[in-house]
């Protein structure tokens, strides 16, 4: 160690051991505060003052420290004071927490005292990198200084690590570029922590050598994570099973069968035994790994990193290649961090970790021009015009009830029904063709009879989804229908798409307006421009070609192909026998709990609107296409790519798309495991072959 390095720590000891010893001073004079005196609310900011009042206490008692830090920092007086007590101020801080502004303070009164002194200026980085709330100040406040630090500055006042895989990736990339501008900059807005971590010595603390196994098995680092381990024995034990793995993949069978000796895991940690299952097939010399990948498949693990690369050796070994071949193509680590980290690594390091950022990339462009894609981007059909309406709104209690007096078809609520002669005309909402979820009740669609409500024709889709942005109202001066077109009132009640959280639990409305109609033509809603059975409005949605009557060209027309994007071929595999079951059967995309905003005043004032079932939801899944091409199901099912959703989602809207994320089965067909992932909520789904043909159960299940 350099001597001026070695006099540094030695100040610090001396002021740690000072402060540790305060510290026990300090539960006294927390144990000595009478109860009543603090009161909940106030609990931690008692607890925080007092904790800094002992703390700077005990370091003006220390005249030693303080002359110790001025020795050995070569700093004058006027600065170790306050860097003395500011840091007794951070120790309360991250121990109890509490306001940094007092700390920050001090620490710009020291660095302010001693401009130039590298070890004064880290505390200070190092302190403001821990500090969410001053991170706003950080790049004004900091930067001057974070240009004249040393990477040894740093790390002699470096606390814990974060065992976050973002800062390990950072700091690799700190390491193999210290002095880079860009580079620090972006780093200390973005993951300051990455700062202290670059120059760590991860055998600090047990918490901080766990934390960088833990990442490092994360980033499929498996070696790496063995030598933290080798170098710091107490930190195996949080890490066993993880570490038993990256033992596995290193060909370490015996270490890993040694790990895995002592492994207690509880009964129902189901990631903790998936990974022993995972790791005991590794290890063992053959037979089919079928059970121990439907375990990973099972626990709903999708760690990326090591997980990703023993699965993949082990379906490998197996023969379940497209099994590993999904794992493979699926993103783990699409961060912004990784992306910024990924030119300052070193090659070998930047190539393993490209590999596993680069295929999301790869695939989005390979559907950049898929016929798909060229649909999507289409401008939207607009089958209406919008007007201003003079006439007085209705309220609620002047809604005449004429779906009441009527057989409608079942499933069937109109928001507003009207009858002229025999012909009635109405207005519905259902999330037939918009998978919305929670976002509201779905998309509005006109119902028609011409013979007084004794025969209804099929509903005709608006393409226009409730409160993106118009809401219709349940009741109106203006007519609804009246010759060659539909005069419908509505509101404007734009969902402000930001405020989207899964699930959504606070949708915020962005702009509100009254007393706007829209002109919408019956010829406009009923157009089906080539003549395939289904409207251009439905093939919009549906993302079919409305001038191509069938889409995908396999000679089934799309008014009548369950699966119109995807060509039917002959000759189906075992995955697509189990893929077309577990459509048939499973209960998927049936919609979910709607709670979306109030629509309407008279929404507000509990009328209550109903959403209709219309027809049979079509299944909206993201999924590779090429899997289904052998499937012929009697259910309307779309499939996009996940580049092609992000563009459906940029014409339509938030769309809930389920995922199909893993399929497994078994070599000889008759077992399987799916799991499918809608956003908010996600199923295992176990499929196994009997004698009386497939059951299909659920194994697992998450719901947000
Ligand atoms: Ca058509
Ligand atoms: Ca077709």
């Amino acid at each position: 160690m350099h001597p001026t390095n070695m006099r540094r720590s030695f100040a610090l000891l001396l002021l740690l051991f000072t402060l540790t010893a305060a510290a026990g001073d300090l539960q006294q004079a927390i144990a000595a505060i009478p109860e009543g005196d603090l009161e909940a609310r106030d609990y931690g900011h008692t607890l925080a003052t007092r904790a800094a009042d002992v703390l700077t206490a005990a370091v003006r008692g220390h005249e030693d420290v303080v002359a110790a830090l001025q020795r050995e920092l070569n700093i004058p007086a006027a600065a170790a004071r306050p860097l003395a007590e500011a840091t007794a101020l951070t120790f309360v801080l991250e121990s109890i927490g509490g306001d940094p502004d007092d700390a920050d303070a001090l620490f710009r009164e020291a660095a302010k005292q001693a401009p130039k002194s590298g070890p004064v200026l880290a505390a200070y980085i190092a302190f403001m990198s821990r500090q969410p709330k001053l991170y706003r100040d950080f790049a004004g406040a900091a930067l001057p200084y974070a240009r004249v630090m040393s990477a040894a500055d740093v790390a002699s006042f470096a606390g814990s690590l974060y065992g976050d895989c973002d800062v390990v990736l950072s700091a690799d990339a700190l390491r193999a570029a210290p002095h880079d501008r860009e580079l620090l900059i972006a780093l200390t807005q973005d993951d300051s922590s990455a700062i202290r971590a670059a120059f760590i010595d991860p055998h600090w603390s047990t918490e901080a050598a766990s934390n960088l196994i833990r990442a490092l098995v994360d980033l499929d680092r498996p070696s790496e994570a063995l030598a933290v381990a080798d170098g710091f024995p107490a930190a195996i034990e949080t890490n066993r099973i993880d570490l038993a793995l990256a033992a596995a993949l290193t060909d370490k069978p015996e270490r890993a069968e040694e790990l895995l000796q002592k492994a207690r895991p509880e009964k129902y940690d189901s990631r903790a035994n998936a990974t022993i299952s995972l790791t005991r097939a590794l290890i063992a010399p053959d037979g089919d790994p079928y059970e121990a990948l439907a375990d990973q498949v099972k626990a709903m693990l999708h760690d990326g990193g090591t997980w990703t690369t023993a699965c993949v050796r082990l379906a490998r070994r197996g023969g379940y290649d497209r099994f590993a071949d999904a794992l493979l193509s699926r993103p783990d680590y699409g961060d912004y961090d990784a992306g910024l980290a990924l030119k300052y690594l070193p090659k070998e390091l930047a190539e393993r970790l490209r590999r596993t950022i680069v295929p999301a990339h790869a695939e989005q462009a390979a559907v950049q021009d898929s016929p798909v894609m060229r649909l999507l981007r289409a401008p939207r059909i607009v089958p209406f015009t919008e007007h201003a309406l003079k006439l007085e709104p209705l309220d609620c209690s002047e809604i005449d009830d004429l779906g009441s007096k009527l057989a409608l078809p079942a499933h069937l609520a109109p928001i507003r029904l009207e009858r002229h002669g025999a012909e009635i005309a109405g207005v519905a909402v259902a999330q037939t063709l918009d998978p919305v979820g929670e976002l509201g009740r779905g998309g509005y669609w006109i119902v028609h009879s011409s013979d007084n409500g004794t025969t209804w024709d099929e509903p005709l889709y608006t393409g226009l989804r409730e409160n993106m942005p118009y809401v219709v109202v349940p009741a109106s001066r203006l007519p609804l229908f009246d010759g060659d077109a539909l005069y419908i009132e509505v509101e404007v009640h734009e969902l402000d798409l930001s405020s989207i959280s899964f699930p959504p639990v606070a949708l915020v409305s962005k702009r509100d307006a009254r007393g706007i109609y829209l002109e919408m033509p019956w010829s406009a809603l009923r157009r089906d421009s080539d003549s395939d059975g289904l409207t251009d409005l439905l093939e919009e949605r549906l993302a079919t070609d409305p001038y191509n009557a069938d889409t995908d060209g396999d000679g089934i027309i799309d008014g009548k192909d369950g699966l119109p994007q995807v060509a039917l071929t002959a000759g189906g595999s075992a995955d697509s026998v189990v893929l077309a079951e577990f459509l048939r059967n499973a209960r998927i995309g049936g919609g979910a709990l709607i709670v979306g905003l109030p629509s309407t005043e008279q929404e507000r004032q509990s009328c209550v609107v109903r959403a209709s079932r219309i027809g049979t939801p079509s299944l909206f899944v993201v999924a590779d296409r090429a899997q289904f091409s052998s499937i012929d199901i009697n259910r309307r099912v779309v499939i996009l790519a996940p580049a092609e959703l992000a563009q459906y989602e940029e014409k339509f809207g938030p769309s809930f798309f389920g995922q199909l994320m893993d399929v497994l089965v078994r070599r000889d067909g008759g077992k399987a495991v799916i799991f499918f992932d809608e956003r908010w909520t996600g199923t295992v789904y176990e499929l196994e072959k009997t004698k009386d043909g497939w059951t299909v159960m659920q194994a697992a299940s998450y719901i947000t």
